[in-house]
């Protein structure tokens, strides 16, 4: 590769202008990006010749159709926004085409492309049910403001190959109806990932006249998945990928979310006007707290330091229960010994959360999901508010007249119905929460293997990204990093670790290729009191690139209040190793921590 001197001085700058980015303090100075070789400066004029009959670029999949072509000038940083370098803006459509429901379906796409391009390509993850085409900056997650086009990366995003103001119909559950439709599920499931990658490589090479060098993705949750399913399914697409909170089996989650739903029932208090138990009002703010605060007392010192964090969740999982645990504020047990109290829950919501956590099982006793980890991120305090991440899954907003969790009646149970169960379920709306709670674990879990009439593939086969054969990713080289926040209530870490560890089974050296970041405290790929500020695009590249692994990842709270402190930083440590307090210096500073072996 002929580079210029000038050239990689000019592109060392470019790259040393974006560190840090995110919210106070800043890491520890990740390693830099090496210096991308010399590209062509692109031009407006190859911008708009992608349009469709501009010119005769040849798409791979001939149905594709430009719509857009666009120059954005350079833009100055916001207060939530990066400063971005000029750039070409295309969209367009693949596979335009009616669906068995009678409703219109294509693959959207979005790809910006800057002139003074790093040379290479990155795609960003979608998130919940999809059906949205994003702005496609380039979003890397873990609470940054600096983007991949920011840093010079040319940057794609599909919808999934569902438009949610277009296929939304009312009798079939609204913005999860596209489930009605075979292909668009397969579209959703991985189709739609791989023809806008493919798109996406071609216009980069058509509009700077060679290939990206390099290639990344970087998701969390539904985002996250498809990370995990392009390491699995097109392993050449992706020489890095970032997944976090990955729901690889979804379904199964789906079934845990019933699951749940029918644990907590007995502690709920009131119905709906459907007649359904108020799910929500199981467990108040504060009765969540003291759960929360009593696997503080027993587990938070495990790991050698009380600082609110629980570092040490194997030692905790094992030694946690609340029915046997105290509150720490009164030295009582936590649960209740007699009449309900401030201080204390009842036995029955002891129960309750129990089974709950325990994860969904049929009638002979065998598991149908995971098992969920007792962590403070469960609540929290922020000064005078209590964190809602966890319960708006599982429990709703306390104050609500009616239901209103994701799992109950939210889009997480829609889409079980809809999306995963085959045949489909499309029942009304107001029957949701009252099917979750008439859910069969014994009849139901089986539809997410069926198969039925034009549905040939089961949720788990079109969805699930469960396979731990990465042998062709690794082969080319590829590096997966995973990340998931120990309180998440959308999916188990629990369920991630052990993916973690079949693969460390299955492939023996995974570590070589493939880390996984648990994050004690935060929810559903952000928030909670955790550490939920982290760049991992700056080490995936250099473990890409530069083959430098990375052995610690620096994190940073974005809300300091759940600790009383400003600020907080530890490091994030590749599972099974957690971050232990060196002994001295000062607890807020990841510098006074070390990754270990628990
Ligand atoms: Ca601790």
């Amino acid at each position: 590769m002929q580079t210029t001197v000038v050239a990689l001085l000019l592109t060392a700058a470019v790259l040393s202008a974006y560190g840090g980015g995110g919210s106070a303090p800043p890491p520890d100075s990740p390693p830099e990006e090496p210096p991308a070789p010399e590209v062509p400066v692109a031009s407006r004029v190859a911008c708009e010749a992608l349009m469709s009959g501009a010119t005769d670029m040849v798409w791979p999949n001939p149905t594709t159709v430009v719509d857009v072509a666009t120059w954005h000038d350079a833009s100055a940083a916001t207060s939530t926004s990066a400063a971005l370098p000029e750039h070409c803006e295309i969209s367009g459509s693949i596979a335009k085409r009616t669906g068995i429901d009678g409703y219109p379906y294509e693959i959207k796409f979005r790809l910006r492309m800057p002139s003074e391009w790093n040379g290479r390509f990155f795609m960003e993850g979608g998130g919940g049910t999809n059906g949205s085409l994003s702005a496609a900056m380039g979003n890397i997650g873990g609470g940054q403001s600096a983007n991949a086009l920011s840093r010079n990366f040319a940057t794609l995003a599909t919808d999934g190959g569902h438009d949610n103001a277009v296929n939304n119909n009312p009798d079939a559950l609204g913005t999860v109806s596209f489930g009605m439709d075979p292909q668009a599920r397969l579209d959703m499931g991985y189709n739609s990932y791989d023809q806008a990658t493919q798109a996406g490589k071609a216009a980069v090479a058509k509009f700077y006249g060679k290939p990206a060098e390099k290639s990344y993705f970087i998701g969390c949750s539904e985002g996250g998945r498809e990370g995990m399913m392009l390491s699995q399914r097109f392993p050449s697409h992706y020489d890095g990928i970032v997944a976090g909170a990955p729901g690889y089996q979804l379904p199964k989650a789906g079934i845990s979310g019933a699951w749940t739903t029918q644990s907590l029932a007995p502690a709920a208090v009131g119905v709906d006007a459907q007649g359904v138990p108020l799910i929500n009002k199981a467990f108040s703010d504060p009765d969540l707290h003291l759960l929360s605060q009593a696997i503080l007392g027993a587990c938070d010192a495990l790991d050698g330091l009380t600082d609110g964090i629980v570092e040490n969740h194997q030692a905790c999982q094992s030694q946690f229960d609340p029915a046997t645990a105290a509150n720490p504020a009164t030295g009582e047990p936590l649960q209740c010994v007699g009449a309900k109290t401030a201080t204390c829950l009842s036995a029955t919501q002891v129960t309750a959360i129990k089974r709950a956590m325990a994860g969904p099982v049929d009638s002979a006793g065998t598991p149908l999901y995971n098992r969920w980890a007792w962590d403070p991120g469960m609540s929290g305090l922020n000064g005078t508010t209590y964190n809602q991440g966890w319960r708006s899954w599982w429990l709703g907003s306390y104050a609500s007249s009616s239901n209103n969790a994701k799992r109950v009646n939210g889009f997480s149970a829609r889409s079980w119905l809809v999306d995963f169960a085959t045949p489909p379920e499309p029942i009304p709306l107001t029957q949701v929460a009252a099917r979750m709670m008439n859910f069969n674990f014994d009849t139901d879990p089986p539809k997410i293997w069926a198969k039925s009439g034009p549905f040939t593939q089961s949720s788990m086969e079109w969805h699930g990204a469960t396979s731990t054969d990465l042998t062709a990713f690794r082969d080319r080289g590829g590096k997966l990093m995973l990340y998931h926040g120990m309180s998440d209530a959308a999916f188990s870490a629990l369920d991630t670790a052990d993916y973690y560890k079949r693969l460390s089974t299955s492939m023996p050296g995974a570590d070589e290729f493939a880390r996984l970041f648990l994050v004690p405290g935060m929810n559903h790929c952000s928030g909670g009191p955790g550490m939920d500020r982290f760049d991992l695009l700056t080490p995936l590249v250099a473990w890409v690139e530069r083959g430098k692994a990375p052995d610690q990842v620096s994190a940073w709270t974005g809300n300091p209040g759940y600790f009383g402190v400003s600020a907080r930083s530890r490091p994030l440590c590749p599972y099974p190793q957690i971050a232990r307090y060196k002994g001295s210096g000062d607890v807020n500073s990841e510098a006074s921590f070390t990754c270990t072996v628990p």
